[in-house]
């Protein structure tokens, strides 16, 4: 069994300070010779071996300094090569490796997409190229020539700036790239093939001309003109936000068909995942747009959070992706609305981190021993971890945040390094001790924060007594207080903001309390009647909020509060409640139903709110967070009724409101994918899916008209989904149509295998298996598995769970399958049976069943191994 654990970590006894790589790209093989300039440490004892990393290499050739070395000098396989007693100076070794990128359907080191050669490093694919100290703390200068066939490769990329190029004979030509800045290995990537490109410039404030490329297959061009949109404004924005400008004389980026991950920030070479570059309004959503802008702004920022300044070790991978996420996050703040896209972010943390922090595989954001580090890929280390690097900022204040940047950059520009330092910073900039703050990246769990109020008329003082709570997570039976910064306002009888006169209890600046003990009780003096408390405003601490808030004061905030999170946040509390009543067995409240109905159409009808808010605020939480405020003995078909039933009972009487707004919205204007544009659709498409799936007349006729005159992607989906989702007479048909329209797209043939996995219908295993079956379904490539199946196993609870275990194990039986090609994918996949502790009795047995059954088959990747032993502990 192996596991790495972080209190194990020592510097390599050699460092790699000079890479030269030479690739000869053929048709079937790729030799790879590599030239190591290695240097001992000062420490370094005569006689300690080298010892390189390696992945299903065979090694060629060896040879110090020119002199081939002798076989007792060295043992190599496929896994590492050690030299015994290399000499205690600085040296060159030199490796020759033959790749057959062709074979590589793992998509991790060299390997061939639609014809292309390209490369995915992180976190350990450069050993699967050449051996080498594949660790995140050896930084190297990086040369790289490359030769290959003309005509199958008539471009030819790496990192850093061209500095030769030319023709090699034989059909064949080359090209040498170099890279000035020392980098990890995972950084590396080199990319060979016949492809189209569009190019610009960006000229940064210091007056550098960067020239800017996006690569993709021929014909997609004018799919890439977003994408480049996007990434000159995120160059600007990191400039005017954070100070940093970018640092090559190029920055290029290839869009592949195939990839693991959503993109890759190899330094000033991103490879991208093509789903998140190619848009067009006929084939693309407004969610694909914004999609494409996040993460083109996220591999961007990469190159100062993750490039400049990177992780010591693979534990500290919050270290740049928490930090990256929150750049990304606040650069779309910046760009489109703020309000919008922090409800946005609180959804997606609700649906994907909240479950897998209370479930078996919840670990800390830095975690202290892994088994695969791929597995650490998640929505723990990347969103959990944003939200610890935005309550520090809400701490700090804006001015202190920034300060303790700037020191960052300063510091530890040039250097691997972890969280310990980034921490260090903040507090020596400001001043403050972080000691406690730092829990939050060791300790795993969501906590619980509960209130409890006291209004004393007598004494015009008004009480809020805080406690917060973090439950066991595996591995983490106690858990210590964190710090919570908790932003709230106190409200007046007539809406608006009530002051006091003195406060007691924790410490409170201005519209914050600070709570680091277990539980705290804050007084408030000078208050003239009961107020309405707003709570946890902008969600400042990444928790789960109990309070004691009446219907009535959920409403009152819904109409009053000035923070709109929370105003968002109590429409869906009152909605929560709701559901929650109903299934526990009791009656629907006429009252409270008709109160909801009321403030619904209130919020549409609003002249203040924009139309990207309300479409946020019509909504009821879904079936999964009902599920898991429940919290145990879940009951999926129950939980899809009442969800049905309330949405009804809700959204009904607003039927000819919305069918008004939904009119109303209409607009003949040419798609753009600006914030105002993207709202109306939004809201347009919320009333539509609204009347569909509370089942006002004519709604299912109006989803076909929709879907049949749509003018661009956006609207012929949203009418699809809504038809699909809830069944309507005519779902079928548009579903075939639009196979038929689109499917030869594969991005646009991936929004059909989504919509048809989260059918909550009968039948939808049966047609996955169909689809899966046919020959021409591409099996190896991953946006196309996960679209299928990760979206069933993520997105449709009620047939992944479905009480007689067939859901269950048409999942294990893929995972068992695509483990042997792709096992990156198939953990991924598996990760859906988090929820699995949760469900009632009968269906966890059978997801126990499809488990063990799954582990009993034996032979699984590693990647896949780790995920199961630590589902089913
Ligand atoms: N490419 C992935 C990301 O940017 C891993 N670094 O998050
Ligand atoms: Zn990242």
């Amino acid at each position: 069994e192996h596991t790495v654990y972080l209190k194990d970590y020592a510097p390599s006894p050699y460092r790699i300070v000079a890479v030269d790589l030479d690739f000869r790209i053929g048709a079937e093989t790729t030799r790879v010779t590599a030239q190591l300039t290695v240097e001992p440490r000062e420490d370094t004892e005569p006689g300690t071996p080298l010892v390189l990393d390696g992945d299903e290499l065979s090694l060629g050739s060896i040879a110090i300094d020119g002199a081939p070395l002798i076989l007792s000098a060295y043992a190599a396989d496929a896994n590492g090569l050690t030299v015994f007693e290399p000499p205690l100076r600085r040296f060159v070794l030199e490796t020759e490796v033959t790749l057959r990128p062709e074979g590589n359907t793992r998509l991790m080191g060299l390997y061939r997409s639609s014809g292309t050669w390209c490369t995915q490093c992180e976190p350990e694919g450069f050993r699967r190229i050449t051996y080498y100290l594949d660790r995140p703390d050896n930084l190297a200068v990086f040369k790289v020539r490359m030769t290959a066939p003309l005509d199958l490769a008539p471009v030819l990329l790496a990192n850093g700036n061209l500095i030769d190029k030319g023709d090699a004979g034989d059909g064949q030509h080359y090209a040498v790239w170099e890279d000035p800045f020392p980098k990890p290995a995972y950084l590396f990537a080199l990319v060979a093939g016949d492809l189209g490109s569009i190019t610009d410039s960006f000229t940064t404030a210091s007056g550098r001309k960067v020239d800017l490329a996006i690569y993709c297959s021929h014909g997609k061009e004018n799919q890439c003109l977003w994408a480049m949109d996007s990434l000159k404004r995120s160059m600007a924005w990191d400039e005017r936000r954070f100070g940093r400008e970018y640092d090559l004389d190029i920055f290029n980026i290839v869009a592949v068909s195939d990839f693991n991950f959503g993109a890759m920030e190899n330094k000033g070479l991103n490879i991208f995942n093509d789903r998140l570059v190619f848009a067009e309004p006929e084939t693309a959503t407004d969610a694909n747009y914004d999609g494409i802008e996040r993460v083109i702004a996220h591999e961007y920022f990469h190159n100062w959070t993750g490039n400049r300044i990177t992780c010591r070790d693979w534990f500290q991978l919050c270290l740049k992706e928490g930090l990256t996420v929150y750049r990304d996050q606040e650069f779309t703040s910046d760009e489109r609305s703020r309000a919008v896209k922090r409800i946005s972010d609180v959804v997606t943390l609700r649906s994907a981190q909240f479950p897998e922090d209370g479930g078996p595989l919840a670990h800390p954001p830095r975690p202290d021993q892994y088994r695969e580090i791929n597995n650490f890929y998640t929505t723990t280390v990347y969103e959990k971890g944003a939200e610890i690097v935005r309550m520090l900022a809400t701490l700090l204040g804006e001015a202190g945040f920034r300060k303790g940047m700037d020191l960052y950059f300063e510091r530890h520009d040039g250097e691997a390094t972890t969280i310990e330092a980034f921490l260090a910073v903040f507090a020596e900039a400001n001043g403050i001790d972080l000691e406690q703050f730092k829990t939050w990246y060791l300790q795993a769990g969501t906590p619980r924060l509960t209130v409890a109020e006291q209004y004393d008329a007598d004494k015009q003082t008004y009480t809020l007594r805080l406690r917060q709570e973090t439950p066991p997570t595996p591995g983490q039976p106690d858990k210590a207080p964190l710090v919570l910064p908790i932003k709230f306002g106190l409200i007046g009888p007539n809406g608006s903001p009530m002051a006091w006169s003195g406060v007691s209890g924790a410490e409170v600046r201005d519209d914050l309390i600070v709570l680091k003990d277990a539980s705290a009780e804050v007084t408030f003096t000078g208050i003239p009647s009961r107020p309405v408390p707003s709570l946890l405003r902008g969600f400042s601490a990444p928790v789960i909020l109990q309070t004691e808030a009446s219907q009535q004061d959920q409403l009152f905030l819904a109409r009053h509060d000035s923070d709109p999170f929370n105003r968002w946040q109590a429409l869906q509390d009152v909605g929560m409640a709701l559901a929650l009543d109903a299934i526990s067995g009791a009656p629907l409240n006429d009252g409270a139903l008709t109160a909801l109905s009321q403030a619904m159409s209130d919020t549409l009808a609003s002249d203040s709110l924009d139309n990207a808010f309300k479409a946020l605020a019509l909504s009821l939480p879904d079936e999964q967070l009902i599920g898991r405020t429940i919290g145990k003995d879940i009951d999926p078909d129950k939980i899809h009724a009442v969800r049905e039933r309330l949405l009804q009972a809700v959204f009904e009487p607003l039927a000819d409101q919305m069918l008004g707004t939904y009119n109303a919205l209409a607009s003949s204007a040419p798609y753009a994918p600006d914030p105002a544009s993207t709202g109306r659709r939004a809201l347009r498409n919320r009333m539509l899916s609204l009347l569909v799936a509370s089942d006002a007349a004519g709604a299912s006729l109006l989803a076909l008209k929709q879907y049949e005159g749509a003018s661009n992607m956006t609207d012929r989906l949203a009418a699809l989904s809504a038809a699909s989702n809830a069944g309507t007479p005519d779902a079928a048909g548009m579903l075939a149509n639009f196979r038929t329209r689109f499917g030869a797209d594969p991005l646009v043939l991936d929004k059909w295998l989504t919509v048809t996995a989260a059918a909550p219908r009968e039948g939808v295993i049966e047609d996955m298996k169909a689809i899966l079956a046919d020959p021409s379904f591409p099996k190896t490539n991953p946006n196309r598995l996960r679209s299928l199946v990760g979206t069933f196993a993520m997105g449709n609870p009620t047939q992944f769970a479905r009480a007689d275990g067939a859901g269950f194990r048409f999942v294990t039986d893929f995972v068992s399958d695509v483990d042997k090609v792709n096992p990156q994918v198939a953990a991924r996949v598996l990760t859906g049976f988090r929820i699995w502790p949760m469900l009632e009795s009968g269906r966890r047995e059978a997801a126990n069943a499809a488990l063990l059954a799954l582990r009993d088959k034996g032979s699984l990747s590693r990647n896949t191994a780790d995920i199961l032993t630590r589902m089913l502990a």
